[in-house]
């Protein structure tokens, strides 16, 4: 029978109570991706890791291979912070509409956060579903978008919404530039769902740059509205992941500030 939490219908964002994530993480890790991949996003509360960089990885490898980034500490676990010394350009990074290493070739298929310390009224990290937002186009518009490659360029995007932080120079391409499909058959869930059409996409392989803005701006705008959105509030000691490949999100704009109540120290894995 399957696990009561797997529903055949999807419900978007779900919060998994503290001691079945812990349990389902150590006798029946594969309930607990099913979870997730059915959910999109799933928030547990208060878990309080002990050692947050070494259960976070220990949690982070039932998921996948964490993505390694040359962070100071040179972890898969990055830990980002509003401190009142982050230099302008690091500040606000993820506010804007994105999935997580979407330049490279193969993109993240799971990202999670670990709280280590909250505002004491914390930011809401902002997650669309990419399967419903695919599900409620019509057929034809759907059947054009099949086969689409949105080009992506790791220095920057071209698809801008409202709320958005951006003009950020990025990284420059590791792995030279990539393109995806604009709509996805998903490796896991074989869903359909729409794809890669924000963050830093560019441009569709083989339409002028103004319609493939044009495009992308109106997929982006359809999938960002708020019938198909979640949020999750991380507070001090909580845990949350997504299928990054079927959710796009982004972070909210946070006070840069080492003051008491309003420090946040989140740590973020992402694996393949
Ligand atoms: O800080 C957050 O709430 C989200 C961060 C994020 O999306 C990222 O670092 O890629
Ligand atoms: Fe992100």
């Amino acid at each position: 029978m399957a696990h009561p939490k797997i529903q055949a219908e999807r419900r978007f964002g779900y919060r998994l109570p503290r001691d079945e994530f812990t349990q389902l993480l150590q006798s029946d890790p594969g309930v607990l991706m099913r979870i997730v991949l059915d959910h999109g996003v799933v928030h547990v509360r208060d878990l309080h890791f002990g050692d947050p960089y070494g259960d976070l990885a220990r949690v982070a490898r039932e998921f996948g291979s964490p993505i390694l980034y040359n962070g100071p500490r040179a972890s898969a676990c990055i830990e980002m912070s509003n401190s009142e010394g982050t230099p302008e350009p690091e500040r606000n990074k993820a506010v804007e509409w994105h999935q997580d290493d979407i330049h490279t070739p193969t993109s993240a298929s799971f990202t999670m956060l670990y709280c280590l310390e909250a505002p004491r009224h914390p930011p809401a990290t902002v997650m669309a579903d990419l399967t419903r937002a695919f599900n409620d186009l019509d057929q034809v518009t759907q059947g054009g978008l099949d086969g689409l490659m949105v080009r992506h360029d790791p220095l920057g995007g071209i698809v801008e919404s409202d709320g958005e932080i951006r003009g950020r120079v990025g990284h420059q391409p590791a792995e030279g530039l990539v393109a995806h499909p604009l709509v996805l058959r998903h490796p896991r869930t074989g869903s359909r769902q729409l794809f890669a059409l924000a963050g830093t996409a560019a441009g569709i392989l083989g339409k002028a740059d103004d319609e493939a803005r044009h495009i992308l701006q109106a997929l982006k705008e359809h999938a960002i509205r708020p019938e198909y959105r979640t949020e999750v509030r991380l507070a001090a000691g909580s845990f949350a992941i997504w299928d990054n490949l079927a959710v796009l999100h982004s972070a909210t704009p946070v006070r840069y500030s080492d003051r008491d109540g309003e420090r946040r120290r989140v740590l973020r894995v992402s694996v393949r």
